[in-house]
Formats: structure tokens, sequence, C-alpha cells
């Protein structure tokens, strides 16, 4: 939205809270992020990213013609998003969710928070079951995000730029903003909430020489600062 020009009120939906919410706009499933415009709700950020660009007045452009893009962007979206967000909770709400409360709560009200509080059991046993979220699970996440970000790597390539031809697209926001919460660069809003769990934490030390790493990081500084 930034980079299309485009000025939006971001709110932060408290777990359980964005059930209620999408059910009251209309929407079948819960899942974040969904965006009003009148009366018209979009789900899902590929479809908020198709909107922005047609509605865009300016002379930038995230690539949404361009089906090498769109087809990274959903190669990004089913593997690397999934897994990475499997391979997080599966530690982390079932060994340090200690962790995950104050990123749950940040940005809510009190009272979102009390409720949060009480209903936070329900919340870990629903998460863990709708993201098959376990020790096992989470082994088998790791792995595909290895292969993953070998992939991602070859795409960035030598010349260390954009994952589709020469100028910065959709892909390379889903690529940055999903390895985010891991490399957790400083332009990243949630950067100083974020702290991984044990395991994961040893995980990602060994990766911070990596090419992805630095690409990660060099996304937001060129595009968040
Ligand atoms: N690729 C989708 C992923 C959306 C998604 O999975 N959202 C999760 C948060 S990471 C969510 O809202 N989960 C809670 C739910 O589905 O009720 C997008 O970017 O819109």
């Amino acid at each position: 939205m930034d980079y299309l020009g485009i000025d939006v009120d971001v709110q932060i939906l408290a777990p359980g809270t964005h059930i209620e919410i999408a059910n009251k706009l209309g929407l079948k499933r819960g899942s974040v992020p969904f965006l009003r415009v009148g009366e018209i709700v979009i789900q899902g950020s590929d479809a908020i990213i198709h909107w922005a660009e047609q509605e865009n007045k300016s002379n930038a452009t995230l690539g949404s013609l361009n089906p090498e893009v769109i087809a990274v962007e959903k190669r990004l979206d089913d593997k690397l998003g999934v897994h990475i967000r499997r391979w997080f909770y599966s530690e982390a709400i079932l060994e340090a969710p200690a962790l995950v409360k104050p990123i749950f709560m940040h940005g809510i009200s009190a009272w979102e928070k009390l409720k949060l509080t009480l209903k936070w059991p329900i919340i870990c046993r629903l998460m863990t079951q709708g993201m098959d979220l376990g020790h096992q699970q989470g082994l088998e996440s790791l792995e595909i995000i290895k292969q993953e970000i070998e992939w991602l790597e070859s795409l960035i390539g030598d010349r260390n730029s954009y994952l589709v031809g020469n100028t910065f697209s959709r892909s390379d926001i889903t690529a940055a903003s999903l390895l985010a919460p891991l490399v957790t660069p400083s332009e990243y809003s949630c950067s100083k909430l974020m702290s991984l769990p044990p395991r994961a934490k040893q995980e990602s030390e060994e990766m911070v020489d990596r090419l992805f790493w630095n690409w990660v990081e060099a996304q937001y500084k060129t595009h968040r600062s």
C-alpha cells in the first residue's frame, strides 16, 4: 500500500476477535489480512495487492500482470509461508507459549488483552488443530523451509537483485515479509517483539551468513527505511 501510495488504516485484531469481525463482514474464513473499502471486503494479501494495483494512480507497479511474478508469489505463499508458520508455532505454541502471547497482545485494547488471557488455552488448542502443530510436523516443515530457501537463493542468484527480472515486485515483498520473522530486519515492524524459541533460534543463527538472509535485510533497507 505504501509503495503504491494508498492510505490505509491498519487495525490489529486479536485472535478470536478476527473471526467475529470477519463473520460480521460476511467472510466465510477468519484469515487475515482483509481490507474493507466502503461496502467491499477483500480477503488475502494476494487479492489485496491485485485491488491496490488497479486502484493505483501513481506510476509504480508491483508486477501483477506478469505471470512469472504471480507464480513465484504463489509458491512462496503455499510453501515458505505455511511452513515457516508451522515450524515456528510447533515449537513456540507447544513448548514456549509465553513467547507468543506478547506478539498477540501487541496493539490491542486492555479489554481484548483480558479476553485473550481468558481464552488463551482454547486459542492454543485451536491453533494446534488448525495448523497441525507437533514436534514431528515442525521437523517436516523445517526440511521444506530449507529446500524452499535453496530455490529462493537460486532466484536471487549472483546478481543479488530481484526475484523476477530487474524490478521490485510483489514476489519480492512476499519473500521478504514471510522471512522477516526469522531475519528480523530492524525496519520490520515486529522486529523487537519477535523472539524465537530455543531450537528455532539455533537454526536461525546458522543461517545468518546465507545469501537469502542478506537479501531480506537489503529489501527492508531499500524499500522500508
Ligand atoms: N497467504 C495468505 C495467508 C493468510 C493467513 O494464513 N493468515 C493467518 C495468519 S498467518 C490467519 O489469519 N490465521 C487465522 C485464521 O485463519 O483464522 C495471505 O497472505 O493472505
